[in-house]
């Protein structure tokens, strides 16, 4: 519900729509993800949502919300050059305006480049990790510059991601066992699915926080979902975990105040198998709610709100 804009000089969060939609390995469409997400957050996101201790959250108080549209890749029919157009795209926004992102994809590909502009603007990030996947795949196990499955791995050798400050919650499925020993050499933290569910959710915030700790954290979500909440994505994973008890714990990392979350993605909804329109609502609401702690978290290290203008409200609209 935010204002279109690409006006960066007056905003503090962008959201942005990344069509990539080339390496998912089985279900596609994600391209048309960020224009399912767009319509349907119209619906009921926007306006006010209870927060906690009698609370409401409205973002749209606290930091300058634009939203910037899709990345224009028509006619990129090559991953690379398409990475390379949204990165000029995302540098932009991030290292000439100084804004932070929220980013709707798009396949996994996706996270490669928020994570490296925002990880070269406050270097290096933590990432709170919900995802089905390692996506931990070097160039040495496969020897493409970009795809869905490397992303970290890219950016923890360019340096704008810390894996030690990295934990991954949800790990199971496609390509567990061999990717699984990265992880492991990396450093990087991770749960599969039956052990997040045997924790309350307050013992797994305990261990995000002491994770990422108190440095520029990013936070992604959406396959490390249980099928039954979303299976409208690249690799769906049956066994994983309940929307709310990432909820859950997304909730109670936020209330801590103890994690600076600085930019986020929800990727990976593929509306063409989502007919129904069954799970985008949970990719909508998550987006939403991220959306709203990224405000939060704006507004706490600027020192001040910065209320979003609408130049074309209700009330203020002219005909002239
Ligand atoms: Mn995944």
């Amino acid at each position: 519900m935010t204002p279109f804009s690409r006006d960066m000089a007056n905003a503090d969060i962008v959201v942005v729509g990344a069509p990539f939609d080339k390496s998912a390995p089985m279900n596609a469409s994600h391209k048309y993800g960020p224009k399912a997400l767009r319509e349907l957050s119209k619906n009921f996101m926007g306006t006010t949502e209870p927060w906690m201790d009698g609370k409401f959250d409205v973002p749209f108080d606290l930091a300058r919300i634009v939203d910037y549209g899709q990345v224009d890749t028509y006619g990129c029919f090559d991953l690379s050059q398409e990475v390379e157009v949204v990165m000029e795209h995302f540098e932009k926004i991030v290292l000439e305006d100084g804004c932070s992102t929220f980013t709707w994809g798009g396949d996994h590909t996706t996270r490669y480049v928020p994570l490296n502009v925002l990880g070269k603007l406050h270097a290096p990030l933590g990432c709170i990790l919900f995802d089905a996947h390692y996506d931990l795949v070097t160039y040495a196990d496969f020897p493409y510059r970009y795809h869905s499955g490397n992303q970290f791995a890219k950016n923890f050798a360019e340096g704008t991601l810390d894996p030690e400050r990295m934990i991954q919650m949800g790990i199971h499925g496609r390509m567990t066992g061999l990717v699984g020993g990265h992880a492991k050499s990396f450093g990087v933290t991770s749960y599969m699915p039956d052990e997040c569910r045997d924790m309350h959710p307050k013992e797994m915030t305990s261990k995000v926080i002491e994770a990422v700790g108190d440095g520029p954290t990013y936070i992604f979500d959406l396959d490390a979902l249980d099928a039954i909440y979303i299976s409208a994505s690249s690799a769906a994973e049956p066994f994983g975990l309940d929307a709310n008890w990432c909820w859950d714990v997304i909730r109670h990392i936020r209330a801590s105040e103890k994690v600076n979350l600085v930019g986020a993605d929800v990727v990976e909804y593929a509306p063409q198998n989502d007919p129904a329109k069954t799970f985008v609502y949970v990719a909508a609401a998550l987006s939403w709610k991220i959306l709203c702690w990224i405000a939060a978290d704006m507004a706490k290290n600027n020192g001040v709100d910065h209320p979003t203008v609408w130049e074309q409200a209700l009330g203020s609209v002219t005909l002239g």
